[in-house]
């Protein structure tokens, strides 16, 4: 018998959603980003859509050890149609704060069926979640402070595994 539950399993399946849309939704924002010249900014969005696609797969691995069955549900096409950077970085703090919801769902939903074999799981996210949410709001404050979108895209620097954006 598996270890994961029905319930369960679908809705891991539909975080995995929520995950592969982040990824498309930054990937957009990183191509728009570069297309008006801000490659750093760019490059940050761009290494936020493969932490996204690592989210997936940490999910769908939880699934496939528990014995239990990856869907992957259609996605939606992300806006693509952004207005300028400030519109970006709002959207990435505001969609973090979307997930967050969702991980917060899911560890009440866990809860309410008794099933603690994703603890150590969920707790990885909620700590994630924090350092998201930490790292999209400080875009948000930057570039207010900057009041130069290309200066503000000239010090915003980030490697592969950092969350950070500093110079
Ligand atoms: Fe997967 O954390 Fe961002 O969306």
């Amino acid at each position: 018998m598996a270890l994961i539950s029905e319930k369960f399993n679908d809705a891991l399946n539909a975080q995995i959603q929520e995950e592969l849309y982040s990824a498309y939704l930054y990937l957009g924002m990183s191509y728009w980003l570069k297309e008006h010249n801000y490659n750093n900014l760019g490059e940050w969005y761009f290494i936020q859509y493969n932490e996204e696609l690592a989210h997936a797969y940490k999910f769908m691995d939880y699934i496939v050890e528990t014995g239990g069955s990856v869907k992957l549900l259609a996605l939606d096409s992300p806006k693509i149609d952004w207005k300028n950077v400030e519109e970006i970085v709002n959207a990435a703090y505001g969609h973090e704060q979307h997930i967050t919801g969702k991980i917060n769902d899911l560890v009440i939903l866990a809860e309410e069926l008794k099933e603690f074999a994703p603890r150590e799981l969920l707790q990885w996210f909620i700590s994630e979640q924090i350092e998201e949410e930490a790292s999209s709001s400080e875009l948000v404050n930057r570039q207010k402070e900057f009041h130069n979108d290309m200066l503000f895209d000239h010090h915003t620097h980030r490697v592969s595994g950092s969350t950070t954006s500093e110079e």
